[in-house]
């Protein structure tokens, strides 16, 4: 009960953020993998990530890209360590969630496909890979993951400018103003739950 309601709660939250402008999805594979990978990041004794909301539109965006390709379709997951996979469309998808590549070049892309995103073979996709070589990195602090069908993208971002995955209209005027409807539109959303 609690929990179906926060996730109401952070559905609003979310919504009033980014006006229904891309697919939002409460899903707990998300969470469940975020703890996961939290819990790796602690047993190599390195810090915990936090959550990059920008990093994880972006997931959001490629995830939704891979929908439908059966997972032995391995185009852009075929990652070598240390380099992006190649999106043909990654232009488009940093734009719509305000995104420069000079502000994400330094983050890591990581799509995998798991059928029915088996919670367990998710985790090991990540912990057991070449991903795991990224997961065991200090240069990364902030993660944002998104999934959609099968296919489940992890974003590593960095806390330099080059992989901070900050938008490229965050502080300006127009942002302030957004962000101050967008409070009052949680706001109301949460009145109407209570
Ligand atoms: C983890 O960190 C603690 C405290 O900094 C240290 O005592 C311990 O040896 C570290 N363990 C590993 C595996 O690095
Ligand atoms: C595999 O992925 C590529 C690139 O996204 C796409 O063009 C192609 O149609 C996909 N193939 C299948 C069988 O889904
Ligand atoms: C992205 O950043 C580069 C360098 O800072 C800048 O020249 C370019 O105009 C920016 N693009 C967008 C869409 O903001
Ligand atoms: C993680 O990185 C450290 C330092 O590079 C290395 O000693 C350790 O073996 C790595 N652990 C795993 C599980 O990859
Ligand atoms: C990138 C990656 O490791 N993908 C694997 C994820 O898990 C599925 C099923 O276990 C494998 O088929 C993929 O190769």
């Amino acid at each position: 009960m609690a929990s179906s309601r926060l996730c109401l709660l952070l559905f609003f939250l979310l919504a009033s953020i980014l006006f229904i402008s891309y697919p939002v999805h409460c899903v707990d594979e998300e969470d469940n993998l975020l703890q996961g990978l939290n819990s790796y990041r602690v047993s190599l004794n390195l810090t915990a990530l936090t959550k990059n909301d920008n990093a994880a539109c972006l997931a959001e965006e490629i995830a939704d890209q891979f929908k439908g390709q059966p997972c032995t379709n391995t185009t852009g997951s075929n990652t070598v360590p240390g380099t992006e996979p190649q999106f043909p469309n990654l232009p488009d998808l940093l734009s719509k969630c305000h995104l420069n590549v000079s502000n994400t070049r330094d983050g890591q892309i990581m799509p995998a496909c798991v059928p029915n995103l088996d919670p367990n073979l998710v985790l090991t996709n990540f912990t057991k890979t070449q991903y795991s070589d990224n997961l065991n990195d200090t240069t990364y602090t902030g993660v944002g993951i998104g999934s959609d069908d099968n296919w489940i993208v992890v974003i590593l971002t960095t806390s330099t400018p080059e992989g901070s995955y900050m938008t490229y209209n965050a502080g300006s005027l127009s942002a302030k103003i957004g962000l101050f409807s967008q409070l009052l539109f949680f706001l109301m959303g949460s009145l109407l739950l209570l």
